[in-house]
């Protein structure tokens, strides 16, 4: 079959073959691959272009490992109530789940290694907002700063690809590499929300804290039609861990991902008011489950706590505004007075 290539793909082909850097000769290709007609007599020229970018990506991300370039992509500084680093093989749907999620303008392509640099958005629940990281594929050649922006994410959100022919290899491969980075991962069931539970990492700025991460599965484009037929192989490679189908392209299971993602941040919403004036319900303060009357009113300001003389507290159907200890511990979506 004729390829009957357009003048716009010609075009492109040619700068490609002038291209004397490897950002513009990717440039080109991405072009080629936009441009080419999308028939039958050109799907070994697509999948050779895809081949061609795909082998380009790596090379890039591999040559550009270590020297002071590097130094600002160790840490993607976090904002909002919590971070969630997105994380699996290449082409799982990483970058389009983020962009569905945030608005994130991260590039989606259908070949591996699209994505060469971390990219955070902002992911809205409720009247919250939790930062979502886009990061380039686990593979064998990663960069080293990929694992350590794993290391310090609140939470992981490893995205196994149920369109994926491979997936069992492909998760174990994966798993493989975690384990190799000194990365383990601790249980994605829910977690309980008592009040009274103390938290084990406060969901604001900390220290990297030690393993295991807690992280959360996806089987993602669980649009695809053996979607259910892979994800019941997949249990049974991986056992008791739950697994939760999304689609970013069909917007599947997102409301129950952002529900599962605040319950695993473990934080409590607190509202505050001033005496006489109604409450503030925007920009809640974010706290860590097990938080205490004293700490909302540290968070606010420390002066703010050592000269509180007491507070008054607005909580479900059992606190009306009465006086509350200093020691009481808050609960999700309280309303506190502070008098000072
Ligand atoms: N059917 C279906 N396809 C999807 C879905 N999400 C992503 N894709 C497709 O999967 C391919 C890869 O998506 P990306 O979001 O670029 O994947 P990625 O994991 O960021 O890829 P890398 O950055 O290369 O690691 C693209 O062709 C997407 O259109 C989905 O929910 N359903
Ligand atoms: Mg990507």
């Amino acid at each position: 079959m004729p390829a009957n290539l357009s003048a716009d793909y010609l075009k492109a082909e040619e700068r490609y073959r002038a291209a004397t850097t490897s950002e513009e000769k990717l440039a080109c290709l991405e072009e080629m691959f936009k441009t080419i007609p999308k028939h039958k007599g050109t799907e070994k020229m697509q999948a050779d272009i895809k081949t061609r970018i795909s082998k380009l990506k790596k090379e890039m991300s591999s040559s550009s490992k270590g020297g002071a370039k590097r130094a600002d992509w160790f840490h993607v500084e976090k904002q909002g109530a919590g971070q969630v680093v997105v994380f699996g093989a290449p082409n799982c749907g990483k970058s389009a789940l983020v962009r569905e999620l945030t608005g994130l303008h991260a590039e989606v392509a259908p070949y591996p290694f699209t994505t060469t640099q971390p990219a955070a958005g902002m992911m809205e629940f409720e009247d919250i907002q939790i930062q979502l990281v886009d990061t380039p594929p686990v593979a064998p050649e990663s960069p080293a700063w990929l694992f350590h922006i794993m290391r310090t994410a609140d939470i992981l959100l490893w995205m196994l690809d149920l369109s994926d022919d491979n997936l069992l290899e492909t998760t174990e491969q994966t798993a493989a590499l975690l384990q190799k980075a000194n990365i383990s991962l601790a249980s994605s069931k829910p977690e309980a929300r008592s009040p009274n539970a103390a938290p084990d990492s406060s969901p604001s700025p900390q220290p990297p804290t030690p393993n295991p991460k807690r992280c959360l599965r996806l089987g993602s484009k669980s649009d695809d039609q053996q979607a259910l037929d892979r994800l019941a192989i997949l249990r049974e490679l991986i056992g008791d861990v739950e697994v939760l189908p999304v689609s970013a392209e069909h917007h599947i299971g997102l409301e129950e991902l952002k529900r599962r993602l605040f319950a695993m941040l473990q934080i409590i919403r607190v509202y505050t008011k001033k005496p006489g004036k109604p409450v503030e319900m925007r920009d809640p303060v974010i706290l860590p489950i097990g938080a205490t009357v004293t700490d909302a009113a540290y968070h606010l300001h420390k002066d703010f706590a050592q000269h509180l003389q007491f507070a008054r507290l607005w909580s479900g159907a059992d606190y009306d505004g009465l006086r509350v200890e200093r020691s009481h511990v808050l609960q999700d979506k309280d309303i506190l007075e502070f008098h000072v």
